[in-house]
């Protein structure tokens, strides 16, 4: 255990009806027994006590409140842990920190300290704790789902039985060596071998998820592109329910990139709307158009408008971008109804009205269908779960590295002892992400960026 005690607000900044103060460490007790004018022994555990708190040099009453007391090691540290609720003002807050930053061997927490510390106690592993950060800034309800399955330890689990298939395949291995064949039961070296194989055809699949759990965790971008007028600016505001984007009869109204965060039926979505596809009349709009099809490239989803007012003509720059990645929408149809067939290059087309607002429920729904399909319902438990994080691949890519050299080496009858060397590195790789190795490097920043006890 740490022999420093820590402190912080715990729930956001700001004011609030009630604010958590929390103290973690060997003082906590003492600490909240001071502040809340009690004795230590009088201290329940686990139960909601109501108090008067106070600063201890003057005794001035800062709020009347609730102290919850958690002794170590059932509480979120792993570490004796008082909760301080008090009313959310600026002032109690700043009051009850006042009052236990006078007390000796307590100190203001890091940000990410609180959680650091119940990593180091063993609460959890590192993908539970990215969990819980991704829990905290969940902005919708399959966001929400995804970080709490990660919190609840599904994803580290994964990680970590192939990690534990690797180390028998290891001793399995090192076995081999060590013993001569007539010394061994039959086929030791060959279970190490198809254990090998099959770990490794399970991360395959594992990292074949096109990205849905990174998706899922950072917003599904979608880009508005078509021809100048064609009403982008007007599906974004009808989109966004404001106005976000400047809408105007003059083409080319739409120079720069407009972005706006959405939840479309529990999926985060930033809709980007962008200048209008032709040949740039001023360096400005030349520019903005490079950028509106940069977007377009990077979009996991395009919405490809053509304008109502002058189809069947399909405008051949917005044409040329369509994909199987591609919703194509016919705006307009409450000015003039537009005439069949409703496609362009073989997508069906969705003709939309943003007065009469005909046609948005189908786009919506055909939206919303395609994010599902994109994240893959990667929060449905249906599904096994998916990995989050840039670091989650490249742990994973290089353990399917060293498997790799590891099943050459073998064909190829190398030294086994290097062969042996490839899979203690491949169980490496695994033990990085859920930090069952040393993992000081990667510590700092999976809690750098940790919210709670900012
Ligand atoms: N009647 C009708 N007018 C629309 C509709 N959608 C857009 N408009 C009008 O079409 C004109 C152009 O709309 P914008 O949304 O600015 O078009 P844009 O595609 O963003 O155009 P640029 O930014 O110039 O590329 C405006 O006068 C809008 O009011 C619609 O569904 N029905
Ligand atoms: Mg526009």
């Amino acid at each position: 255990m740490k022999d420093d005690t820590i402190y912080a607000l715990a729930s956001g900044g700001g004011r609030a009806g009630v604010a958590v103060v929390r103290v973690s460490g060997p003082k906590a007790a003492e600490a909240a027994a001071v502040v809340c004018g009690l004795a230590e022994k009088a201290l329940a555990p686990r139960h909601a006590q109501r108090v008067r708190m106070a600063d201890p040099a003057t005794g001035e009453t800062l709020d009347d409140g609730l102290l919850i007391w958690f002794p170590a090691p059932a509480s979120f540290t792993g570490e004796d842990v008082a909760e301080l609720h008090v009313h959310g003002g600026h002032a109690v807050v700043a009051g009850i920190l006042a009052a236990l930053a006078k007390m000796p061997g307590l100190r203001m927490a890091e940000p990410g300290e609180f959680s650091r510390r119940a990593f180091e106690n063993g609460k959890f592993d590192l993908t539970a704790a990215e969990g819980l950060a991704d829990l905290v800034e969940a902005e919708t309800s399959a966001q929400r789902r995804q970080a709490l399955r990660q919190l609840r330890g599904e994803l580290g689990k994964i990680y970590e039985s192939w990690r534990e298939r690797l180390l028998a395949a290891l001793a399995h291995r090192e076995a081999a060596i060590d013993f001569s064949d007539d010394d061994l039961p039959p086929g030791v070296d060959a279970a190490a071998r198809t254990q090998v194989i099959e770990i490794k055809r399970e991360i395959d699949n594992h990292l074949k998820d096109g990205r849905r759990g990174e998706r899922l965790r950072g917003g599904l971008l979608i880009a508005i592109i078509g021809a100048p007028n064609a009403g982008k600016s007007t599906l974004l505001n009808k989109l966004a329910r404001r106005d976000a984007a400047i809408v105007s009869a003059t083409a080319g109204t739409t120079r720069d990139v407009i972005e706006v965060h959405l939840d479309l039926g529990g999926y985060p979505v930033i809709v980007a709307d962008t200048a209008g596809l032709r040949d740039g009349r001023d360096e400005i709009e030349i520019e903005g158009i490079r950028r509106a099809r940069g977007k377009a490239l990077d979009a996991d989803l395009r919405l490809a408008l053509f304008d109502g007012m002058t189809w069947p003509a399909r405008d051949p720059h917005t044409a040329e971008l369509i994909d199987d990645a591609t919703v194509v929408v016919i705006t307009k149809s409450d000015l003039k109804k537009p005439t069949p067939p409703l496609e362009v290059n073989g997508h069906r087309a969705i003709a939309v009205s943003a007065v009469s607002d005909a046609g948005l429920d189908v786009l919506l729904k055909e939206i919303t269908g395609r994010a599902a399909a994109l994240v893959g319902a990667t929060a449905s438990p249906a599904l096994t779960p998916a990995l989050t994080r840039a670091r989650h691949r490249e742990a994973l890519e290089e353990c399917l590295a060293a498997l790799r050299r590891f099943l050459a080496a073998e064909a190829a009858e190398a030294t086994p002892e290097l062969a042996a060397e490839d899979l203690r590195l491949a169980a490496r790789a695994l033990g990085r992400i859920t930090g069952r190795v040393a993992v000081e490097d990667v510590l700092d920043v999976i809690f750098r960026d940790f919210c709670i006890g900012k």
